[in-house]
């Protein structure tokens, strides 16, 4: 009897850490394909890359990071991953030609309420700011992040339409409303220059695990299990 008393409370925790555990949010690491040809303004170098975004409720944000180590591309105000522009698409394609044109999910708020912008560092000679940046917050009037339209040019009388991030740097983009993935999502993004940065990309949101009522089940399971383990333990004990 000592031993029963024990069991359901320890059913109960198993529960509330299930609970718990699905109520919070995921980080999840996409993975990026790389679109065939390339796009953009004048020179045309912005490489595409594409990400299925996995099926999670409530997904509120997604982070690009640069993750290019101090290589490839320029240095200076260039320096890191240099993003031409962020779409969400319910529509696939496999070429960079075509990310301008298809149609695009109304999800991101370009101002300072809606990025969070960590600057990374700059390799010399430094600028005062990294490119597309102003005041250390994304100036998206040089970025056009909604648009994939940079020139890739570090001639400062053409260079137009990106943000540098850094090395190490990261940009935040807290969506306008939190999306529920129900049918097949796609994440482009653009780098300029398609020159040997790379990017990191995370989506933030719920597991859709916790919509399915599962845990009660499980529970309901444990305690016919328990039950059954109880009475076998007693028969044995008679027997
Ligand atoms: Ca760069
Ligand atoms: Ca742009
Ligand atoms: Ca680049």
């Amino acid at each position: 009897m000592k031993n029963l008393s024990i069991l359901p409370s320890l059913a109960t925790l198993t529960i509330g850490l299930i609970s718990v555990q699905s109520a919070t949010a995921a980080t999840l690491t996409l993975d990026f394909t790389t679109l065939s040809g390339l796009t953009g303004g004048s020179p045309t170098e912005t490489a595409i890359f594409r990400a299925a975004i996995p099926t999670l409720d409530n997904i509120t944000s997604i982070v690009i990071k640069d993750n290019s180590q101090g290589n490839g591309g320029s240095t200076g105000q260039v320096s890191g991953f240099d993003l031409d522009a962020i779409k969400l698409s319910s529509v696939l394609t496999n070429n960079a030609s075509a990310v301008n044109s298809i149609a695009a999910l109304d999800a991101f708020d370009f101002s300072s309420i809606g990025t969070t912008l960590t600057l990374g560092t700059q390799r010399p000679p430094v600028n005062a700011e990294l490119f597309g940046t102003t005041g250390g917050v994304l100036n998206n009037t040089v970025a056009t992040l909604g648009n994939f339209d940079a020139n890739s040019t570090t001639d400062p009388s053409r260079i137009f339409g990106f943000v540098s991030l850094g090395d190490g740097g990261q940009i935040e983009f807290k969506l306008k409303n939190p999306i529920s993935i129900t049918t097949p999502l796609y994440l482009y993004i653009g780098e300029v220059g398609n020159n040997g940065e790379v990017g990191i990309g995370q989506v933030i949101g719920t597991p859709q695990t916790s919509r399915i009522p599962e845990p009660s089940s499980i529970f309901a399971l444990s305690l016919a299990g328990i039950f059954l383990a109880v009475n076998r333990s007693k028969k044995t004990q008679v027997e």
